[in-house]
């Protein structure tokens, strides 16, 4: 069904850091379950076609330097998974991944030369699971690109619905964005934050569809 409200004057696409190592196509460091070549056509086609309708397409990336507060090589003694407190704040040390300038951190789905990509992740000190603002309050400089295009909707999917999915669709509607969630191309590291993020996004009045409703 077409939904005459998405207008893609004011309507952008944002893809979620959809990068080799969140893949198992890709055998990624930090491989999201689900990420197989099916699910990687899936979302290449759909990219296609919205671009195809004239959406605006902004991609995150997860670009981290080495020596990441994230990755759990960087404290010693500690294990992969493992949840720490820093500065107050809790982080999950992950496998190193999306390391700057590394085959990990390539986004798979074709990036067009009008299209905009948005690196997160950058600064050592702070992780970003949201493509808006770092967890130090740092901005990426999403929410101006988006300002500056005029949009006030976005259509937003990829990995993982559980951490960078639902942080920046929650940032989007904090923005005063309106959201619509594509789950069907979306994966999520586990199925209970997973199932607990769609919940979370809802009560936060995300509408969810299909790619197909903008077709
Ligand atoms: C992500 C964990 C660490 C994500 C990024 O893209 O969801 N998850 N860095
Ligand atoms: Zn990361």
């Amino acid at each position: 069904m077409q939904q005459p409200s998405f207008d893609p004057a004011h309507t952008a696409v944002i893809v979620v850091d959809l990068q080799a190592d969140f893949t198992e196509e890709h055998s990624g460091s930090l491989a999201v379950p689900g990420t197989d070549g099916k699910y990687l056509e899936a979302v290449t086609a759909a990219t296609r076609d919205l671009a195809a309708r004239g959406f605006p397409l902004f991609f995150t990336q997860d670009w981290h330097p080495r020596d990441h507060i994230s990755f759990y090589t960087n404290h010693p003694g500690a294990a992969p998974f493992q949840s720490v407190e820093i500065d107050g704040r809790s982080q999950i040390l992950w496998p190193p991944h999306c390391v700057q300038e590394t085959p990990g951190a390539e986004i798979l789905v074709p990036v067009g030369s009008a299209d905009r990509v948005v690196r997160k992740g950058t600064d050592a000190r702070f992780d970003s699971y949201s493509g808006f603002a770092d967890d130090g309050g740092h901005a990426t400089g999403l929410d101006a690109l988006l300002r500056e295009a005029g949009i006030r909707q976005v259509i937003v999917y990829g990995l993982a619905t559980d951490f960078c999915v639902r942080a920046t669709v929650a940032d989007a509607v904090e923005n005063g964005f309106a959201a619509v969630l594509l789950p069907d191309l979306c994966r999520g590291v586990a199925p209970d934050s997973t199932e607990a993020a769609l919940a979370e996004l809802r009560r936060r009045g995300v509408s969810f569809g299909k790619a197909e409703d903008f077709s």
